[in-house]
């Protein structure tokens, strides 16, 4: 068991409940028996920013420049701000919901980061700096947040699908088009995230059996935050969720989804196997989701502030800076320029959100089928009606 993991689970009550006492009892035995090996973690930088060697992955960070880690940690920050201004604008009451990323910051640079631009990328919907990495203008991340759109960008622009709620899909569509590339020879490389709780759908289990027969090239980049919703980890997996690989024939790692560099060199050999024809990795990232699930959400019912400390402490944002400091590789004036910057890509998110001008009302109807349908010419005259009542009030 790592430290990690061990922190993840102090604080949780005694989840099992006393009516499963004795079935939770037995099948932790086997799981255990059939876990084989504990879990191992690759980790590069330190909670305390202190650069560890690694004999496999270090040679996949080893041209790292200061310029380019101040880069990483600027895209941490940048995305940081931009999602704290993403809540507070939910909050006001300009967005309808949000999900925010708060904590999975280096998961998301490190393995957007390693991306190339002729990669696809499939995406959740809380992947907002893989979107920063891809060049999707964060304030169209908004829109359908907002319930302005359906999407807000044009996935073929940054290769980065639109936002999928569906849990778990996605990593079949990525599958799916992960063949294509194949059948198309090319050399580019599909990466499909999905997280701990999606880890249980069919559709992520069909995706690993279709990938792995078809040598498909995609790296399956699952952020274990800890939790998926209100489930702990622990009711989605009796094996480290980056274990299940072996069983569908290609390989898993575990890596610390709070050390930016270990992710970005770990998703750099994945997308590389996927490019040369090894067919497809998982790649678990071990993180935390320090907010709520949703701005629908109050994870207070749930779980300990204990167990949130635990893993302030390791914040993938701090453990840079300190590297950073430590090694000389970035001076105040660098910091301070960046809480510039930050202030200033919030204020332009909100002016933006705020300017997106409401949809047509009617187009619903119109998207709905190519050559229409009576129940849809029924509910739009139904609505018609509905709007023509607000006339007398002034309304459209
Ligand atoms: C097929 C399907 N089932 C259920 C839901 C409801 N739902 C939305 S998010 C979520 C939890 C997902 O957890 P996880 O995969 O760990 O991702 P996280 O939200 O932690 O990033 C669920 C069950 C859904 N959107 N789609
Ligand atoms: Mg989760």
């Amino acid at each position: 068991m790592t430290v990690e993991s061990t922190a993840a689970r102090t604080p949780r009550r005694s989840a099992g409940s006393k009516a499963g006492t004795t079935g939770t009892k037995r099948t932790r035995t086997t799981a255990k028996k059939d876990a084989g090996t504990e879990p191992q973690l690759v980790q590069l930088l330190t909670p305390e920013g202190k650069r560890v060697k690694n004999a496999e992955y270090d040679k996949y960070v080893a041209g790292i420049t200061p310029e380019e880690l101040r880069g990483l940690y600027r895209d941490m920050v940048l995305t940081r701000r931009f999602d704290a201004e993403a809540t507070s604008l939910q909050r006001q009451g300009e967005l309808g919901l949000w999900a925010s990323l708060l904590g999975q910051e280096a998961a998301q640079i490190g393995s957007g980061r390693a991306t190339r631009e002729d990669d696809y990328v499939f995406p959740t919907y809380r992947e907002h700096g893989v979107a920063w990495c891809r060049g999707v203008d964060p304030a169209n991340l908004l829109g359908m947040f907002r319930g302005v759109n359906n999407g807000g960008w044009d996935p073929n622009s940054n290769n980065f699908q639109l936002y999928t709620i569906v849990i778990g899909s996605q990593t079949l569509h990525a599958t799916g088009y992960a063949m294509g590339v194949a059948k198309d020879g090319a050399d580019s490389a599909v990466i499909a995230y999905f997280g701990d709780g999606a880890s249980s759908q069919g559709d992520v289990a069909e995706s690993f059996t279709f990938s792995a027969v078809y040598n498909a090239p995609v790296v399956f980049f699952c952020q274990n935050n800890q939790w998926a919703i209100s489930e702990p980890t622990e009711k989605q997996s009796r094996v480290p969720i980056y274990q299940r690989a072996q069983g569908f024939g290609f390989p898993g790692v575990r890596v610390d989804g709070n050390d930016v560099l270990g992710v970005l060199a770990v998703t750099r050999w994945a997308l590389e196997r996927a490019r040369s024809c090894e067919g497809p990795t998982l790649v678990e990232a071990f993180t935390y989701r320090m907010g709520a699930h949703t701005t629908s959400d109050d994870p207070t019912r749930y779980r300990g502030d204990e167990e949130r400390q635990a893993w302030e402490a390791k914040d993938p944002i701090l453990r840079l800076r300190r590297y950073l400091e430590a090694s000389h590789h970035a001076d105040e004036g660098f910091f301070a320029e960046l809480e510039t910057e930050s202030e200033a890509l919030g204020r332009r998110v909100r002016e933006a959100v705020r300017a997106m001008p409401d949809p047509d009302h009617f187009a619903i109807f119109e998207n709905a089928y190519a050559d229409g349908h009576a129940l849809v010419d029924e509910e739009r005259a139904q609505f018609a009606a509905y709007q023509a009542s607000f006339a007398d009030e002034g309304g459209n």
